[in-house]
């Protein structure tokens, strides 16, 4: 008999009931019962393979830098019966033989202590039950690999940017109730959630993968503050003026948070402008003192302020203070960055032709 290992057998006595004849007969002691382990016929079973690894950047392919995982209990099932168990090896693979032909079963990986602190697949939710049908009789059904990947998360604020720089300053407070919804790279909304009462948010559990980020629902009169602003992700803003943040690659295990969006009022003329003369008569020859202010009564900073005075032709310029701000002969005053709220002055003093 072919196939065939540890054979043994050994003095007996037995008897059987003979249908035909409808009486006990005993056997004879030439044709004894065989007893031991039978290899299983490789032309009657089949079997299943595959490899598991940790699919770090949820593409749900293998790439090089992506890790075998060893020592993973691989089970499968026929219906809800446990039919096999084997572990995964160095280079995560496993390969389980002696089922039946033709056959679909599931593939788990639902034991507990896998999961523990220490155990191959820690952290990871459990997961992989994927349906996997065998093949002929004799055949190794390869291919049904497994790629897990532990979640990752990713947040963090939507904040009023009080001054309008685009950073997050200590003073500047969170928005609440802003929408923010996940989208995978494709655009499908993956989930969505709101700023709490800090101006925070939080999407946990999510799968490594390509997404980006759209906020909305801003407070009336809000848009979102320039992005990239500060050169450091923790204070920066990072989506565009339509609240949209771009593509972004999420690793498994990843704590992102560093998504963030400043709010901030549009800028509106904020600025004033008022001028005063010190004597209200002048005679030809006399110095006569112009004194210019100009005010950001706003809530935000402005930049690149010029204003323009272009003395009259019955005077000659002769000085201006501070130096070097008014160019007489355009007749522009720079002024330049002036904060929220704050005033600057210039007096120009020239005399009567
Ligand atoms: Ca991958
Ligand atoms: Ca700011
Ligand atoms: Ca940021």
């Amino acid at each position: 008999m072919s196939g065939s290992i540890a054979w043994n057998s050994f003095a007996y006595t037995a008897s059987y009931y003979d249908t035909v004849t409808k009486t006990t007969e005993t056997l004879l002691t030439t044709e004894p019962p065989k007893v031991g382990l039978v290899m299983v016929d490789t032309a009657t079973v089949a079997g299943l393979s595959g490899t598991l690894w940790f699919d770090d950047n949820g593409d749900k392919q293998k790439t090089a830098d992506e890790a075998a995982i060893e020592g993973v209990t691989v089970r499968v099932y026929d219906g809800a019966t446990l039919v096999a168990e084997t572990l995964t090896d160095a280079a995560g693979y496993y390969a389980i033989w002696g089922l039946s032909p033709n056959t679909v079963y599931r593939i788990a990986l639902d034991k507990p202590d896998d999961y523990l602190v220490g155990n191959p697949l820690a952290g990871i939710p459990s997961q992989g039950i994927a349906e996997a049908g065998s093949g002929a009789a004799g055949s190794m059904a390869a291919g049904y690999d497994l790629g897990v990947a532990l979640p990752a998360s990713l947040g963090d604020r939507v904040w009023w940017d009080a001054n309008g720089d685009g950073v997050q300053d200590a003073d500047e407070t969170g928005v609440a109730g802003v929408t923010v919804a996940l989208h995978s790279a494709d655009g499908a909304v993956v989930a969505s959630t709101q700023t709490n009462a800090a101006g925070l948010y939080e999407f946990e559990s999510v799968l490594p993968g390509d997404y980006y980020l759209v906020f909305s629902g801003f407070p009336a009169g809000y848009v979102p503050t320039a992005s990239g602003m500060s050169g450091n992700a923790q204070t920066d803003s990072d989506a565009d003026a339509v609240g949209k943040t771009p593509v972004f690659a999420l690793v498994a295990g990843a704590h992102a948070h560093s998504w963030d969006l400043g709010l901030t009022l549009p800028q509106q003329t904020d600025l004033s402008l008022s001028k005063s003369v010190n004597k209200p008569q002048v005679k030809r020859g006399e110095a006569v003192v112009y004194t210019l202010v100009v005010s950001n009564t706003g809530a935000h900073d402005a930049n690149g302020v010029q204003i323009h005075d272009l003395l009259p032709a019955g005077l000659a310029f002769q000085s201006a203070s501070p130096l070097g701000e008014y160019d007489p002969l355009t007749g522009v005053w720079q002024v330049g960055w002036l904060a929220a709220q704050q005033s600057r002055q210039l007096q120009i003093t020239a005399q009567v032709r």
